[in-house]
């Protein structure tokens, strides 16, 4: 089932055609109502009248998450103030966060690209829609909230945190689909088995789980479809460039379609900022074609991914990218290697005896890098002999070798005795960077 039929299956040389025209349009737009547009595209010598389609938007500058942080907090926004409806924030863990701004038309959007990939999800009117993402400054709330009211669901829009009362209302408002972040659709899966009330097959009518805002592995998905009965799709997207529903999975699970006749997607070498070969793993770029408030063009993600432009098996003919390993800045460099958090969790995930709750520690001694894990056993394992432990860990420390490439220290520790995230999980402390 598609939300927009049309649109989502439209033939790529149309497509082409249509994004070629908003290009064209959000180009002039930008320049004469954006200052730093105008600026960047004078200094690369480029005016609105080259663009002329699609093919001309490498001719046009990038832009950086600092831009936005220099011209913090609405320069960047192209429509008079008058015509902001919302504002959104992203969570800078440093320095001042990014302000998105939307019109009311931005909005719309927005809502439809949620609501295409609800759709696709198998979501309708007939469903209750839990929305445990935080609703406030992250879009994740509002944006799923808007979207499921978009196609029509009942929302249950219960925010983050208090799990109990989350458990109690899912029951008994027989929640069907539950958008929330994988972390906490851990911890909630984790709660509702040692919640003696509640069994997932008799109480529970989950459904669909619809899961973003962080990166998640293809074992964490078995783990949460197995826990909670459900079939667990991937959503994206981000604050600069609207919110959650830049793009979604589809029935097939293979790839999240992004949709490109609003958000136009390319993927760079991020070093020589050239385009890659089709299909290989760079660095993600929009251009949002549709946006008034605080439009981005050739906008660097930082996300590592990789585009598969083969038409689905499902009839949208919308690009789907592949699971995005983490941003850049998630990227450790441990003693030269390069590590992903997300490797990690599949890692671990791979083997029975762990939870799928994991804490790494990374720090510099005597010029060496420590690279530390520590892991949670499954309450049912909790009560091993030291031998078999030894040997669930040597397990999990020669699996994380032959993958990562380095040898981590794993601690094994207690069950629940890694703390819990509400929102986007918190797996690192790299302490080489705070006694910088
Ligand atoms: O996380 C928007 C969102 C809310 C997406 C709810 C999905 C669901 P930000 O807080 O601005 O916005 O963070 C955006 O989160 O650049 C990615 O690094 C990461 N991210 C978002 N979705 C996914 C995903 C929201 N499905 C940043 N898989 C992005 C992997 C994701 N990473």
């Amino acid at each position: 089932m598609y939300f927009n039929e049309r649109i989502e299956t439209m033939e790529r040389l149309q497509l082409r055609q249509l994004q070629s025209e908003r290009l064209v349009k959000l180009v002039k737009y930008t320049y004469d109502n954006v200052k730093f547009y105008r600026e960047r595209m004078d200094e690369a010598g480029v005016k609105p009248e080259d663009i002329k389609s699609i093919d001309d938007i490498s001719k046009l500058p990038f832009m950086k998450k600092q831009d936005l942080r220099d011209y913090y907090p609405t320069d960047t926004f192209a429509a008079p103030m008058k015509d902001i409806v919302r504002f959104h924030a992203s969570s800078g863990t440093t320095g001042k966060p990014i302000v998105a701004g939307y019109t009311q038309h931005d909005l719309d959007c927005w809502s439809e690209g949620v609501a295409r990939c609800l759709t696709a999800y198998g979501v309708t009117k007939e469903d209750v829609v839990q929305v445990s993402y935080g609703y406030g400054l992250f879009t994740g709330g509002l944006g799923a909230h808007d979207g499921a009211q978009k196609v029509g669901a009942a929302v249950l829009p219960t925010s983050s945190g208090n799990t109990s009362k989350q458990i109690l209302l899912m029951k008994d408002l027989k929640t069907t689909a539950l958008c929330c972040t994988p972390s906490y659709a851990l911890f909630l899966a984790e709660s509702i088995e040692n919640d003696p009330n509640t069994d997932v097959e008799k109480d529970l009518h989950l459904r669909v789980g619809i899961f973003g805002a962080e990166p998640w592995t293809e074992n964490m998905r078995k783990e949460l479809e197995n826990k909670l009965h459900i079939k667990a799709y991937d959503i994206y997207g981000l604050t600069e460039v609207s919110g959650p529903g830049v793009g979604g999975e589809c029935e097939y699970q293979d790839g999240t379609h992004l949709w490109e006749d609003m958000f136009f997607p390319e993927i760079i070498d991020p070093v020589t900022l050239q385009p890659v070969e089709p299909g290989q793993e760079g660095e993600l770029v929009f251009t949002t074609l549709t946006k008034e408030g605080m439009p981005v063009v050739r906008y660097r993600t930082r996300d590592l991914t990789h585009l598969i432009y083969d038409k689905c098996r499902c009839g949208r003919t919308m690009v789907r990218m592949g699971r995005i390993l983490g941003r850049s800045d998630d990227m450790l460099i441990i003693r030269g290697v390069n590590v992903f958090p997300s490797t990690i969790e599949s890692c671990i995930l791979e083997l029975p005896e762990f939870t799928g709750q994991y804490f790494v520690t990374v720090d510099r001694v005597n010029n060496v890098d420590t690279f530390d894990i520590e892991v949670e056993l499954r309450p049912e394992f909790y009560g091993e002999s030291m031998d078999k432990l030894l040997h669930i860990k040597d397990r999990l420390v020669g699996r994380l070798v032959s993958v990562l490439g380095i040898k981590p220290v794993v601690h094994i520790v207690e069950p629940n005795s890694i703390e819990r995230s509400m929102g986007k999980a918190k797996h690192v402390l790299d302490k080489r960077k705070l006694s910088n």
